[in-house]
């Protein structure tokens, strides 16, 4: 009986290049879990999904393989010159992945129902961690870095920008606004673009003042806005729903309508007189309390505060603070960060 052996050999090359498809997709997934999302829990899944793939792709099917015959090698889908993001990569191999399993389920049930099993197991496994994998987002992720920030260092035109923004970053801020009344584009954008890259590299968030389209050409976390800039719903339509949208507030009627307007996060002050921003009276530490009892939305208390100052603004509710000169301008913007830091813990 010359055809069974044949059928079974085709069988055998067809395991093979399934498990061999579903083992590099997992990997492709595995990758982004423990490089882009930082998900230890699912990596170790998807690390051991893929050791059992392994230990069953026994030598039968690896001597059956033949990429002479398999007219399928080399041949490309449109659709995948289309997977630019991250997320649609993942999202094309949990696919490619649930697509081989289903086959190896199929084909196997007969000559290895070991292999079958392991197959159905793992589509299913995998159904519920790519719904996962794709609840990550990038505005979830943001949301998750903004709750636990305690620190927004807002930077101010100096000549050691970059090093002292570093060395907060160092310290462990949550949050920089680049913020620059008083310079060129040029070197707004040459600045945003640096302090960007750092707050990648440091996994804090990079916020911009006033200038959606710089928020968006340097691929900022987000924008914050005072209330005579743009409207935040029209802020919303430019930057979309996954970034941020800050709003200053300097009573509670703003922070009323920044809750109605689907801001992310409120700026509080200036609560003691500064110097960065002259022009802004005051409102002092009463509207603190007022803002700590009515809002549920995370918020930044602002304006003047440094450590002789951080206990009473705590005290008043505060749980996140946002400072320029006190770091900009401190003679070690290194020890200042950790001081403001531990204040606020
Ligand atoms: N908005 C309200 S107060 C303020 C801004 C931008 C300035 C905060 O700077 P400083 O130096 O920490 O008082
Ligand atoms: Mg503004």
């Amino acid at each position: 009986m010359p055809q069974a052996p044949l059928a079974e050999m085709r069988v055998a090359q067809l395991i093979d290049a399934n498990l061999d498809r579903a083992r590099e997709g997992l990997r492709v997934i595995e990758d982004w879990c423990r490089f882009g999302i930082k998900r230890e829990d699912l990596v170790i899944t998807l690390k051991d999904w893929r050791q059992q793939l392994g230990s069953i792709h026994n030598d039968t099917y690896k001597k059956a393989r033949s990429t002479e015959t398999d007219q399928g090698i080399g041949l490309t889908h449109p659709a995948q010159g289309n997977r630019s993001s991250p997320k649609n990569i993942v999202a094309a191999n949990c696919a490619r992945v649930e697509e081989a399993l289903r086959v190896l389920e199929e084909f196997a049930r007969n000559p290895d129902p070991v292999l079958a099993n392991t197959a159905a197991k793992i589509r299913y496994g995998l159904y519920d961690i790519e719904v996962k994998i794709l609840e990550e987002t990038d505005g979830s992720r943001r949301q998750k870095r903004l709750h636990l920030c305690r620190l927004c260092l807002i930077t101010q035109p100096n000549k050691e920008l970059i090093s002292n923004v570093t060395k907060a970053l160092e310290a462990g801020i949550g949050m920089v606004q680049y913020r620059s009344k008083n310079s060129n584009d040029l070197q707004r954008f040459s600045e945003a673009k640096q302090i960007a890259a750092l707050c990648r590299d440091y996994e804090a968030l990079f916020i911009i003042n006033d200038r959606i389209d710089l928020a968006l050409a340097v691929e900022a976390d987000g924008v914050h806005l005072g209330q005579n800039d743009l409207p935040a719903a029209v802020a919303r339509s430019l930057i979309g729903s996954e970034r941020l949208l800050g709003k200053s507030t300097h009573q509670l009627k703003h922070i009323e309508m920044a809750e109605k307007e689907g801001v992310d996060y409120l700026g509080v002050g200036p609560v003691y007189p500064t110097t960065t921003k002259p022009e802004s009276n005051p409102v002092g530490i009463g509207y603190v309390i007022e803002a700590s009892k009515s809002t549920k939305l995370p918020w930044f208390a602002i304006g003047g505060i440094d450590n002789s100052n951080l206990k009473l603004v705590k005290a008043a509710g505060a749980e996140r603070i946002a400072v320029a000169s006190a770091i900009m301008n401190a003679d070690d913007p290194s020890t200042k960060s950790f001081e403001l830091l531990k204040g606020m813990a």
